[in-house]
């Protein structure tokens, strides 16, 4: 593009692209401060400095950058939505200035809304529960540890999640908040659905259908969960929800190197087989219990009502003040 991003933006890009900075909530968040380090550098360097329609146009081509890098969790884009409607000003200070504000507005309304979804998930568990989590979700972890701190005791199942095995952050997390932990590969899941009480995972994106898109292996254990009697709730703030698929747009799925299924030196043993490693699935709404909200639980099937208050007529987006 004409406007290479600052270094703070490529610097995001690549670490969202690599993973070192993960999960949809820290991926949104970490989107919108690096469109407030585009907006303190543009203000103080070159053409930019000096001239209004370009920092914007420097801004537009940071979001498409930061946008460019995963496909899959709808709160990256909303999150670049978010702070590029706000940009307003007719000159480069007062544009800088609404790009911050509107970044540090951002991150605040996603920290609140995880806190008070954390309160609702935490609502559905009872003293002396067993939890079974996948992969690594804040907002599934706000909801295990609100319940903690509301003095319920709580112990947990964790799946360590293949190929990348988050699940040893969310085992590191739970233990540090004095939660019991037993760790489990993957396929041992169904056999310990039997001493859990609830499963807790979060979300990448929310179809309008009332689909939960999460980490790959999420729509077995919904499966699973449900031939055991147990619920199973998805855990999304509402910077989640997918607002194109109200007119019928599909979720991409993102597919990502074979190199994390197998061995890149083991590659030329094994020979001639196809690897597909597709990081994330759907879990149709009837599999699932309810999605937990900053404003409430939800039936998946009803969730569409929400989105269309959160996105239809006039209302742009969600987290709307
Ligand atoms: C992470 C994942 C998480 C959701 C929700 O996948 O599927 O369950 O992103 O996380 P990856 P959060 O590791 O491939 O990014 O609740 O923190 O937004």
């Amino acid at each position: 593009t004409e406007f290479e991003p600052a270094p703070a933006v490529r610097e995001t890009a690549e670490s969202i692209a690599t993973m070192e900075i993960r999960g949809a909530a820290t991926i949104a968040s970490a989107a919108a401060e690096a469109l407030a380090e585009q907006a303190e550098a543009a203000a103080a360097s070159g053409a930019t400095a000096s001239d209004p329609a370009a920092f914007r146009a420097s801004m537009r081509a940071a979001a498409r950058d930061l946008r460019e890098t995963r496909p899959t969790a709808v709160s990256l884009p909303n999150a670049l939505r978010y702070v590029l409607q706000r940009m307003e000003g007719d000159s480069v200070d007062g544009l800088r200035r609404s790009v911050v504000d509107a970044s540090e507005a951002f991150v605040e309304q996603l920290d609140r809304a995880q806190e008070d979804l954390g309160q609702v998930g935490a609502n559905r568990l009872a003293d002396g529960d067993t939890v079974m989590t996948h992969c690594h979700s804040t907002d599934a972890l706000a909801c295990i540890e609100a319940a903690v701190e509301q003095g319920k005791s709580i112990s947990a199942v964790v799946k360590e999640t293949r190929p990348r095995q988050q699940g040893h952050i969310t085992a590191e997390q739970l233990r540090d908040a004095g939660v019991p932990v037993t760790l489990i590969v993957d396929s041992a899941a169904r056999r310990y659905l039997d001493e859990v009480d609830h499963v807790v995972v979060g979300a990448d994106s929310i179809a309008a259908d009332g689909g939960v898109i999460n980490k790959i292996g999420t729509s077995g254990l919904a499966v699973n969960a449900r031939e055991r009697g147990v619920p199973i709730m998805t855990a999304a703030q509402t910077i989640k929800l997918h607002p194109e698929t109200l007119t019928g747009h599909t979720v991409e799925i993102e597919m990502r190197d074979e190199g994390e299924v197998i061995d890149p030196a083991a590659r030329g043993e094994i020979g001639d087989i196809a690897v597909e490693n597709p990081a994330f699935d759907v879990t149709p709404p009837r599999y699932m219990d309810a999605i937990v909200t900053e404003q409430g639980q939800f039936p998946p099937e009803s969730i569409v009502t929400l989105m269309r208050e959160l996105f239809g007529e006039g209302a742009a987006e969600p987290w709307a003040e």
